[in-house]
């Protein structure tokens, strides 16, 4: 296990490498070319700067998160083996750096979504939160503005303003597609993907979907264990692996996270592990990293991923902001560095405890 922190790069990021550097136990950055778009090749030029620059700071990149994959991917539009070229580049060009995992998500129009950027805590954090009534009282373009009039200044990632603009287009893309169209084309996507990822050994790693059932009438399919499970026998190559995100799954109270990592054995490539606080099924925080903090047993989660032998880069994800922070909702440096030093506790008492038998 590497210990990691997401990092959006110089000029996104209110964190810097060197803050990075002095958390303890975190060696390496999970990041991303924020500036590019989905779809298009990636300059090597870019990729080697982005590697020496962290390089420099003594961190190492552990993965990218994200390549995003292009709308006509995900809708199975026919230009889609276009953005699917530019996507194995892409890949290649990774590869040939030296970068092995590769984090992105099949989410139609949205990434994640809250409904809340700063719900405030009894001790005076703010989170990000979820209820599905505001949702549903929400028209998605809406849902767009809020969320870059309440992001500290900073471009909220898969809420990028220009894809407000289109956000009509998208809905229209999608209206054909449904669960089986949408497993279909992330089949074909990655039946396309595989050789890249075979030749440079780039582990694929799918975010689950955020909540974990479908919004705004839109498919969602990365959702529990049944359809995971059925993506990874549907292209049964280490390679088509996942990341199991705590926070993700962790939105539908069903999903039995432990259960999930211990059917998943072999296949988790990535792990974001955070905690919510449910205060009803449709009512939810993002809690500190801590189990009593929240709702699930962060214990059972990191043991479970122990023991199935789990050995990629977990990071903290979504931290509370707290000590009058000011940075990208559920980015900043201090919740998040705490929640990487409990994660890393964790670990090693449960290490500790499998050696001595
Ligand atoms: C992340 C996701 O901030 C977050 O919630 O976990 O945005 C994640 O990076 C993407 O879904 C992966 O493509
Ligand atoms: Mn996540």
């Amino acid at each position: 296990m590497q210990m990691t922190l997401r990092w959006y790069g110089s000029g996104y990021d209110t964190v810097t490498l060197s803050q990075i550097r002095q958390i303890p136990g975190v060696t390496g950055v999970i990041t991303t070319l924020y500036g590019t778009k989905p779809g298009e090749v990636w300059e090597r030029e870019d990729i080697a700067a982005l590697k020496a620059e962290v390089e420099a700071a003594g961190l190492t990149i552990a993965g990218i998160e994200s390549v995003n994959v292009h709308d006509a991917i995900k809708a199975g539009t026919p230009d889609r083996d276009i953005y699917i070229d530019n996507y194995i580049e892409t890949l290649r060009r990774l590869g040939e750096a030296d970068i092995h995992l590769v984090c992105y998500n099949f989410m139609p129009v949205f990434d994640w979504t809250r409904t809340e950027l700063a719900r405030r805590r009894a001790d005076g954090s703010t989170v990000l939160a979820y209820t599905q009534a505001a949702v549903d009282a929400l028209d998605p373009e809406r849902m767009f503005s809020e969320v870059n009039s309440n992001s500290n200044g900073a471009v909220m990632p898969g809420w990028e303003p220009e894809r407000l603009a289109h956000v009509k287009e998208l809905f229209e893309l999608y209206s054909t597609v449904d669960d089986e169209a949408l497993f279909s084309n992330l089949k074909y996507f990655l039946e396309r993907i595989m050789p890249v990822c075979r030749e440079y050994d780039i582990k694929m790693a799918i975010h689950p979907d955020d909540p974990a059932w479908p919004i705004f009438g839109l498919p969602r399919i990365i959702i529990n264990k049944e359809n995971i499970l059925r993506m990874m026998k549907m292209v049964d190559d280490v390679h088509n692996g996942v990341t199991f995100c705590s926070g993700s799954y962790g939105t539908n109270l069903n999903n039995d996270l432990p259960d999930m990592i211990r059917s998943l054995k072999g296949r988790i490539h990535f792990a974001h592990v955070r905690n919510l606080k449910f205060h009803s099924p449709d009512n939810f925080e993002e809690s500190a990293h801590l189990s009593s903090d929240g709702t699930f047993d962060m214990y059972e989660i990191m043991r479970a991923l122990y023991e199935t032998g789990f050995d990629g880069p977990i990071r903290p994800d979504h931290g509370r902001m707290i000590w009058d922070e000011v940075a990208m909702p559920g980015y900043g440096l201090y919740d998040r560095a705490l929640g990487a030093a409990y994660l890393n506790g964790l670990w090693e008492a449960i290490d500790k405890n499998a050696k001595r038998g």
